[in-house]
């Protein structure tokens, strides 16, 4: 069944309303979907690299330039591979988890969608919904904050993940929990700090938080274990986490003792549950994070966290939290007990609209044998 074609869309979607970290503030939101043809049948992927190095070292442009020169040319035309044989080959390839990650996501959509198969069984999912929670970007004030808050629990929202930065952290932090003294309450610095810094975070420890996610740089493993040990608060790392091996070395070194397991961060879905596999035989819970994702990916979230080990709420949120128009037909919602339904059907379980993708697309990229 060999590969007649790959197309690589270059998106840009609209936010409802501007995302800001202690990276930046965006206000649209890029990512490439890699389309897949071969014997009839269409595989999607998503690759969640934005148009700015800020959150790691991949953009939106880094990731066309891999898939088109480097991922894609070697598939064009030959058997359609399996998610492992395509990692096998990708691996001499250094880095670019995030174009790696989006065309591994095509090949799982095609496969599921030849063979039957939900992708959530195929990775071995067991829940037919998963706990989600929101991801709070800062806000102008520590007032408009609780207001988005308060909206968010209007919703049905039960756990909050608030973004912060030096100068904007305990204070905002300590109000939440002042007006939610029972509010499932965790933090995110995007690496923000450093162990200098970082004492600024010691009075989060009386917050009751769930987890201080990558309070320290991505590439500064060592430190996460020195302000660990200087915590009660559980650390959970987001970005220093690149591949198992990583993952690994981090629980032995006590550089954290949660997870956040993100398949575009590590380099696919075949890594992301090679890392949840790794901290369910070790005790460590894991949970899903978040990219902003389309429709797309965030269908592969869901498959993803319906696994055993994800215990703790995912940043999955509903359709309606980021795009006023999203690219897929599907939109998920919200159920009352603050969970999302993973999808039942081949696949991803989503299907792509094509006009609202011709209305997100900067431009594409047609590739053929
Ligand atoms: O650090 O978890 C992060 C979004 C973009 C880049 C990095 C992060 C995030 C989020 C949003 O926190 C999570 C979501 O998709 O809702
Ligand atoms: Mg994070």
């Amino acid at each position: 069944m060999p590969i007649e074609s790959i197309t690589l869309h270059h998106l840009r979607m609209r936010l409802k309303s501007p995302f800001e970290t202690s990276f930046g503030r965006i206000q649209d939101r890029q990512c490439v979907l890699v389309e897949l043809q071969a014997e009839g049948l269409t595989g999607w992927g998503e690759c969640v690299a934005d148009r700015d190095p800020w959150y790691t070292a991949e953009t939106s442009g880094t990731a066309l330039h891999i898939l088109r020169d480097h991922l894609c040319p070697p598939l064009l035309g030959q058997p359609l591979p399996r998610p492992a044989e395509f990692q096998a080959g990708a691996a001499a390839i250094k880095g670019h988890a995030m174009a790696k990650a989006g065309l591994e996501m095509a090949l799982w959509d095609w496969w599921g969608k030849a063979e039957g198969q939900p992708l959530a069984v195929m990775l071995g999912g067991a829940r037919p919904s998963v706990p989600v929670g929101v991801s709070i970007g800062l806000q102008a004030s520590p007032a408009a904050l609780l207001d988005v808050v308060a909206g968010y629990l209007t919703d049905g929202y039960r756990r909050v993940k608030l973004k912060i930065k030096p100068g904007q952290d305990v204070e905002l932090a300590a109000a939440v929990r002042r007006a939610h003294p029972d509010l499932a309450l965790q933090v995110d610095a995007n690496s923000a700090y450093t162990l200098e810094s970082a004492a600024a975070l010691f009075p989060l420890d009386d917050l009751g938080l769930l987890l201080i996610e990558q309070p320290l740089a991505e590439d500064d493993l060592w430190d996460h274990r020195q302000l660990q040990a200087q915590l009660r608060t559980p650390i959970c790392l987001d970005e220093s986490i690149t591949s198992p091996r990583h993952a690994r070395q981090a629980l032995e070194m006590r550089a954290a003792r949660i997870i956040n397991i993100k398949a575009g961060r590590v380099g696919g879905l075949a890594a992301a549950v090679a890392i949840h596999d790794l901290c369910v035989a070790q005790n460590v819970p894991v949970w899903c994070g978040g990219m902003l994702e389309t429709g797309l990916g965030r269908a592969s979230n869901l498959a993803l966290a319906s696994l055993p080990g994800f215990t703790l709420p995912g940043d999955i949120s509903a359709s309606d939290r980021y795009y006023a128009e999203d690219i897929t037909v599907e939109r998920f919602t919200l159920n009352a007990d603050s969970t999302i339904d993973v999808p039942t059907i081949p696949g991803l379980g989503v299907t792509i609209d094509p006009d609202a993708l011709a209305r997100a697309s900067l431009h594409s990229i047609h590739l053929t044998a």
